[in-house]
């Protein structure tokens, strides 16, 4: 049986990371991934339209000074094949392959008391020991396939957007449907529109979708961040989200403050200037219920702008109380005018629920929509599901699944208590996906590598964190969850609701990226107060 100090499991950005930390740390480790090559996330998710919602040029690793100055991002928000050739870049400059099992899924993480070793199995029949083991698998990699009576029985192309073929995806001459109206479906639907026969649009909630906005990058543009890059970097690390604004928002705390003109002069500025700005437009914009719905109206009356037909426009607007960024946000390029054009239908499966999935198409009560193609674009089971997937089993044969049978409970998002030496790169409970992702990693993987030198220092073979640390964050963590309004909306992927039967469970930490930093450089310096060795 092989043995490593380390098993990383996962090589997107977050097993990337690692793997450069854990060789300049000099341990032995081995990183498994289960894609035929790194990316993660862009990996896999190589649907049409597919694009990211941070800035290009706040999207990128920290940890390669040489590349950040090289590399050329073309657009305002980068498109998943240029992140994916990013991606290789850095792979093939840092050697990174070698280090990396491919094509191999991890298949059970069990941990053996009597050796104070981690045992992993794999779906190939390896075994491996590790004192440590890592998870950097991601908070988006476990596709949510619906449960739809028939859709087995589809014969048409059948493709989750988690899982999209590498081969070429000819949508020419078809009849496509797709399923879910998420950043995933608004995105995959824009570009499908322009090429597909008909594409019917299978809506179960109306969300709000902004304009991102997403121009060539000019070489003034890329030569001004380049100039900042170090200083950014430190900027990104140590604020709210690691996304440089695009407007200096708030205007003011209070929005009833200024008159009516001036409030919707302001909302103006913020969509031209696309993305989040507008929900950061004033102080109380996601506090104040009244200011909130004030800016809610103000979207679907661009949606109503857009829209020709009103019967479809009033279906795209969420309802009185839906805020925008209950859920997360959703940016397009062109989202809502696809719906002027000949070859697009919006079906409205909440009014006329999907009653099966035929061998020719979907049936709902009242309609038939024969398909060549139904894209399922329905999420994620988020955060958790990675883990879970994992079939992970602890200290006196604990299963993770059962321990967390009522919700997540993490240590800082970082570690699990009764699980030691066991750590969760953008775990439930901290920032990850509810930040720019790549501070996120960054931040973890250092604190994770810090914390594995100071034990092969200090001699410790074992850290593990106290029931009472994990009670006390995930305490804290409810209650910054409690402040935030904007997270109202109680289906939500970020609260695990999107799942049936998955507990509801706020999974992200709300406090802020480098208020959290903070907290967990402070803890470590305390000499990891709330945490044992062993
Ligand atoms: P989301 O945001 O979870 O959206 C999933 C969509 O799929 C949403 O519109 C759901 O409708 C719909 N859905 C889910 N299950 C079903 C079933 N059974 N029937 C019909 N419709 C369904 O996932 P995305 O992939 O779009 O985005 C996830 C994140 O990836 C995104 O926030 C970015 O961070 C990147 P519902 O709203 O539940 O009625």
């Amino acid at each position: 049986m092989q043995r490593f100090d380390v098993i990383v499991v996962g090589a997107g950005f977050a097993g990337m990371q690692m793997l450069v930390r854990l060789r300049q740390l000099g341990v032995s480790f081995l990183v498994i991934e289960r894609g035929s090559d790194l990316g993660g996330t862009w990996y896999w998710n190589r649907y049409p339209g597919c694009r990211c919602d941070v800035p290009s040029l706040d999207y990128s690793v920290p940890w390669d000074p040489e590349t950040e100055q090289e590399w050329d991002w073309s657009e305002r928000y980068a498109a998943q094949p240029e992140i994916l050739n990013y991606i290789q870049h850095l792979a093939e400059r840092h050697d990174l392959r070698r280090d990396i099992r491919f094509d191999t899924v991890v298949s059970s993480v069990t941990w053996d008391e009597d050796c104070g070793l981690w045992v992993v199995r794999t779906d190939r029949g390896d075994t491996f020991e590790a004192q440590f083991v890592v998870s950097g698998a991601g908070a988006l990699s476990e596709p949510n396939m619906p449960d739809i009576s028939g859709i087995g029985n589809f014969k048409g192309e059948l493709y989750h957007t988690g899982l999209w073929p590498k081969t070429p995806v000819e949508l020419a001459g078809k009849r496509v449907a797709v399923l879910g109206t998420g950043s995933t479906g608004v995105q995959a639907s824009t570009a499908i529109a322009k090429a597909a026969k008909h594409l019917t649009v299978l809506q179960r909630t109306a969300q709000y979708s902004l304009p991102c906005h997403t121009p060539p990058l000019t070489e003034a543009d890329l030569a001004a961040r380049r100039a900042d890059y170090p200083e950014h970097r430190e900027w990104q690390r140590n604020s709210v989200a690691g996304v440089a604004p695009r407007l200096p928002t708030p205007f003011a705390m209070r929005a009833f403050d200024d008159p009516k003109e001036t409030r919707f002069e302001n909302y103006e500025r913020c969509w031209q200037a696309g993305t989040a700005a507008l929900v950061g437009v004033y102080g109380d914009a996601s506090t104040n219920a009244e200011v909130a719905e004030e800016i809610a109206e103000f979207v679907r009356n661009k949606i109503r702008g857009v829209v020709k037909d009103p019967v479809t426009a009033e279906r795209l607007c969420p309802p009185p109380g839906t805020y925008v960024g209950a859920r997360r946000i959703i940016i397009d390029t062109g989202y809502y005018e696809i719906f002027n054009q000949p070859n697009v239908t919006l079906a409205d499966i909440t009014g006329d629920p999907i009653v099966e999935i035929t061998e020719t198409g979907v049936k709902t009560r009242d309609n038939f929509y024969e398909l060549d193609m139904l894209v399922v674009a329905t999420g994620y089971d988020a955060v958790t599901g990675p883990l879970l997937a994992m079939n992970i089993t602890g200290k006196n044969g604990a299963r993770l699944k059962d321990v967390w049978a009522e919700g997540p409970r993490t240590n800082l998002g970082l570690m699990i208590a009764g699980f030691p030496n066991l750590f969760t790169i953008t775990g439930p409970s901290s920032p990850g996906v509810l930040v720019n992702v790549m501070f996120a990693i960054d931040q973890h993987v250092d604190w994770i590598c810090r914390c594995i030198d100071h034990m092969r220092k200090t001699g410790a073979p074992k850290i593990d964190t106290t029931e009472q640390a994990q009670n006390e964050w995930q305490a804290h963590a409810a209650e910054t969850y409690a402040k935030a309004l904007r997270m109202n909306d109680e289906k939500n992927w970020y609260l695990g609701t999107n799942i049936p039967g998955k507990p509801r469970a706020p999974l992200v930490y709300q406090g802020g990226l480098g208020f959290y930093r903070n907290i967990c450089d402070e803890i470590a310096a305390d000499g990891y107060r709330g945490f044992v060795f062993g």
